[in-house]
């Protein structure tokens, strides 16, 4: 990767995706700041792409695919909103010399919040409860007892990083037993690790999915998986759409092979198929893992910092495994 530009010649910013005030407000006049909402905006830009050198993405539903980073030749870092960056495509940029960053640690412990607390709403039904009571049915009979309870689980997290950790940490003060599955076994961490997804699916009733998106994770969670799990099983999806198999997921939904989900994240957002949002077994969040005004401000903030600092001439703060800095 070469040196950012510490002159004082104006540096060209491309804000793609939904404007956010502190990424906009961000940066001293030594920036000029364009933006593009949509791939289709991309166009629009013409000429201005060919100064463009630095990009943040502000949000995971705008692809910086291979096609939309091409058109910026002089491009030097993508700095992307959120941990998971699987809609930019980190291999091209890889080729090109181009940094990518993304905000890991400042929303480890709001996802793992909003984990927890998914779990505890779908095995307890707080969604229909809160339905029952607004409807005056408690008027006339208390609210059945729930079937599901976090007191006779054991856990499978699906993904042992900095969030499945936090989770853990979570289900540890609950008293609940934890294990999990990755590729190879977490380092400081003292769960039992399955290497294989079905031996775990069998081994445990629920599973929490917190794994990276893209082609390595697609449809990881998938019929096969689903069986193992077995009747009493619950899923509970703060990863990725794309992790769970949404079909096979309705399927197993409706014919009793599992028992229950709470999902943050669907494949096609923000489209929910009807057969989920039909479904009274579910608990349906629209993305809100690190929705809170303190997180997403901490996000923000270190979009703008890592664009910071590469073009004073220092490292990223956070570049991302496949586009490690060196010699900077
Ligand atoms: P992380 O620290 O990089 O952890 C990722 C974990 O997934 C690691 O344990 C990794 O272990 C495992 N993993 C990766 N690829 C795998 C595969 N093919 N099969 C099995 N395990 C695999 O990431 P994080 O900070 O915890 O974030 C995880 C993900 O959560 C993000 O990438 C994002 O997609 C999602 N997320 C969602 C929300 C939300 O709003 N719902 C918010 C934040 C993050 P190995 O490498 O050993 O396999
Ligand atoms: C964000 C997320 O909502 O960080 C992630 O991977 O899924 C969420 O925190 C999303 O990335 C916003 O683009």
């Amino acid at each position: 990767m070469a040196a950012g530009n510490i002159s004082s010649e104006k540096i060209d910013l491309l804000v793609y995706g939904p404007g956010r005030p502190i990424i906009q407000n961000g940066f001293s006049d030594q920036f000029v700041l364009h933006s593009a909402e949509t791939k289709h905006d991309l166009e629009r830009l013409a000429g201005t792409a060919e100064k463009i050198r630095g990009i943040a993405v502000t949000y995971h539903t705008v692809h910086a695919d291979r096609s939309a980073l091409a058109l910026f030749p002089k491009l030097e870092i993508v700095a992307s909103f959120g941990v998971g960056y699987d809609h930019v495509d980190s291999a091209y940029a890889r080729e090109h010399n181009i940094v990518v960053t993304n905000t890991p640690d400042v929303l480890t412990e709001e996802v793992a919040d909003v984990a927890m607390g998914l779990l505890i709403a779908t095995l307890r039904e707080f969604v229909k409860a809160d339905r029952y009571l607004r409807s005056g049915l408690w008027t006339t009979q208390n609210y059945p007892l729930s079937v599901g309870s976090l007191r006779d689980r054991k856990v499978g997290i699906v993904g042992m990083g900095r969030i499945g950790q936090a989770i853990g940490r979570r289900l540890d003060a609950s008293r609940v037993p934890v294990v999990y599955h990755s590729r190879k076994p977490a380092e400081g961490v003292s769960y039992k690790h399955y290497p294989d997804l079905i031996e775990m699916a069998k081994a445990v009733d629920t599973l929490i999915v917190i794994v990276p998106g893209g082609a390595a994770t697609a449809n990881l969670i998938n019929a096969d998986v689903l069986k193992a799990l077995g009747p009493r099983g619950v899923v509970i999806n703060v990863a990725r759409g794309s992790v769970v198999d949404e079909q096979a997921l309705i399927s197993a939904l409706k014919s009793g092979t599992i028992l229950a989900a709470g999902l943050d994240v669907f494949a096609k957002e923000p489209a929910v198929p009807d057969e989920l949002r039909a479904m009274q077994n579910v608990v349906l969040l629209p993305h809100i893992g690190s929705a809170s005004v303190v997180t997403r401000n901490a996000m923000d903030q270190l979009v703008v910092d890592n664009l910071k600092a590469w073009f004073a001439g220092k490292p990223p703060l956070t570049p991302v495994a496949e586009t490690p800095v060196k010699g900077r």
